[in-house]
């Protein structure tokens, strides 16, 4: 009897471990919907054109900060294109422009456009965006009040004329060790975490904003604490235990994406970030999001030859995904038209993307340069490659997907779970497959299939625990 009692206890705890809300696993890899079922995410980022950035006196900057999109450029992303996510810019000067005078205007136009996309099924990552700290010193990000250079003018022009190598001079340097450092100017981190804490009262509520990444391209000042360890062990790991600890406060839900310091990272060297603790109740909810510019970008050219560029990028990735314990969403990549080697580029990019079953949110989808659309908003040759069939949500775990353009073949691996009442879900592009598809399904005989032709989305739902193999080819 005794032992009886005792084996129910043990059931009960280890059910109601693998329980957090409807997600049925201990798996923290991946972000799950709200139905339990694991999402794999594909968008872009909206957008460049939000940064109110380039005029230090512009008082009026913070008007701005609202991205180049209508809402039937987002129905066709959804549609036609597949993509079920955004990495959406917010703006801290955007939201409190004036110390202790936070804009609810901001959050008010911010919040239509948010919708645009959750109304269509959409998940949108709120990224807390910045570049060279501040618009003050012709970057974007921190309000003026918030801008502490010592006194140091900043200087109007950009070495070699590249933005990011703006980051090297004294303003600029300045502006970050005293927002980083948390010593002087404490109010600083203090005012960041509340404006984070601002946004998440406004969104937590949506299911479809999944999750708030912390800082785009955390940069430390000082360039050689940058690149020995010292910035990302000492100032942003406990910048990121301040500010997880701010936003568990006001909520417990969504996922927290969180990113290497970037410079030397996304060239593809290692990060030295210590694990990041989510301090949620419950299984963590985490997602490393590095960004992956491998230095042949500055060449404007990929080859071959350059894949071990890609390659050395992922390993170092993967290296760090094993210290953090969680999976990857790639927040940035891009690639010109233009530049030689561009299917190419894609090719390689996209088989280690899935090959980790990774996010992914392409920079960016500003029209003209890099973007998907050319400036007069027909598409560019960029958006052929970015349209891919993948599983964008799945009633399980995936084991493995893959999807070669050239061959036109896509392959699908997953354990079933039959607990989850929604179906697996596969993208399928209407462009790649004008006469339909041809599904085989090993596996399992007892499954139902349906086709949305709007949303141009494959179904698949079974009713066994059981590991299923999807080939999907065009008629
Ligand atoms: O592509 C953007 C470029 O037009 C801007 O001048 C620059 C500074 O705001 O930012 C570029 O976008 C960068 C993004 O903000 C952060 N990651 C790297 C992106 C490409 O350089």
């Amino acid at each position: 009897m005794k032992n009886t009692w005792l084996l129910c206890l043990m059931i009960i705890l280890t059910l109601s471990c693998k329980k957090d809300g409807q997600i049925n696993s201990e798996n923290p890899r991946f972000v799950y919907d709200q139905h339990g079922r694991v999402l794999i995410l594909h968008g872009l980022n909206m957008s460049s054109s939000a940064k109110a950035e380039g005029n230090p006196s512009d008082t009026l900057t913070y008007l701005k900060h609202y991205p180049w999109t209508t809402e039937s450029f987002v129905d066709q992303e959804a549609k036609e294109y597949g993509f079920n996510a955004v990495r959406y810019l917010v703006f801290w000067d955007g939201i409190e422009p004036h110390k202790d005078n936070f804009r609810e205007a901001y959050l008010d136009s911010t919040a239509v456009r948010i919708k645009w996309y959750t109304d269509r099924g959409m998940y949108v990552i709120l990224d807390m965006h910045q570049d060279v700290y501040s618009h003050v010193l012709f970057g974007n990000g921190a309000p003026s009040w918030a801008t502490e250079t010592d006194g140091v003018v900043p200087d109007s022009v950009a070495p070699l004329g590249l933005w990011w190598l703006r980051n090297l001079q004294p303003a600029v340097v300045n502006a970050y060790q005293n927002f980083f450092e948390y010593t002087d100017y404490k109010v600083l981190q203090d005012h960041y975490i509340l404006a984070w804490q601002k946004v998440i009262n406004r969104f937590k509520d949506n299911p479809y904003v999944i999750g708030y990444d912390l800082m785009n391209e955390p940069h430390g000042g000082d360039l050689v604490k940058t690149m020995f360890g010292e910035f990302e062990k000492e100032q942003l790991y406990p910048f990121y235990k301040r500010l997880i600890n701010g936003i568990r406060e006001v909520d417990n839900e969504k996922w927290i994406f969180f990113e290497p310091r970037s410079f030397g990272v996304n060239f593809g060297l290692d990060s030295y970030l210590p694990k990041i603790e989510d301090q949620r109740k419950g299984i963590p909810r985490m997602q490393y999001a590095p960004h992956c510019y491998p230095l042949f970008m500055e060449e404007s050219i990929y080859t071959s030859g350059r894949k071990n560029h890609l390659l050395e990028w992922e390993q170092r990735r993967k290296k760090e995904l094993e210290k953090q314990g969680c999976g990857m969403h790639i927040g940035e990549f891009g690639f010109h038209p233009d530049w030689p080697g561009m299917e190419l580029f894609f090719k390689d990019f996209f088989e280690m993307a899935d090959r980790n079953m990774c996010n992914w949110s392409y920079w960016s989808s500003d029209p003209g340069g890099w973007g998907p659309w050319n400036p007069d908003l027909t598409e560019s040759p960029i958006m052929n490659q970015l349209i891919r069939v993948y599983p964008r949500a799945i009633a399980g775990e995936p084991i493995s997907f893959n999807y070669d353009r050239d061959a036109k073949v896509f392959d699908f691996v997953y354990m079933n779970n039959p607990d989850i009442d929604m179906p697996t879900e596969i993208f399928i592009p209407e462009r790649f497959f004008p006469n339909g598809y041809i599904l085989v399904v090993n596996g399992t005989t007892d499954y139902t299939e349906s086709y949305d032709p709007v949303y141009h989305v494959l179904k698949i739902q079974s009713g066994e625990r059981k590991q299923i193999t999807i080939k999907l080819q065009p008629k």
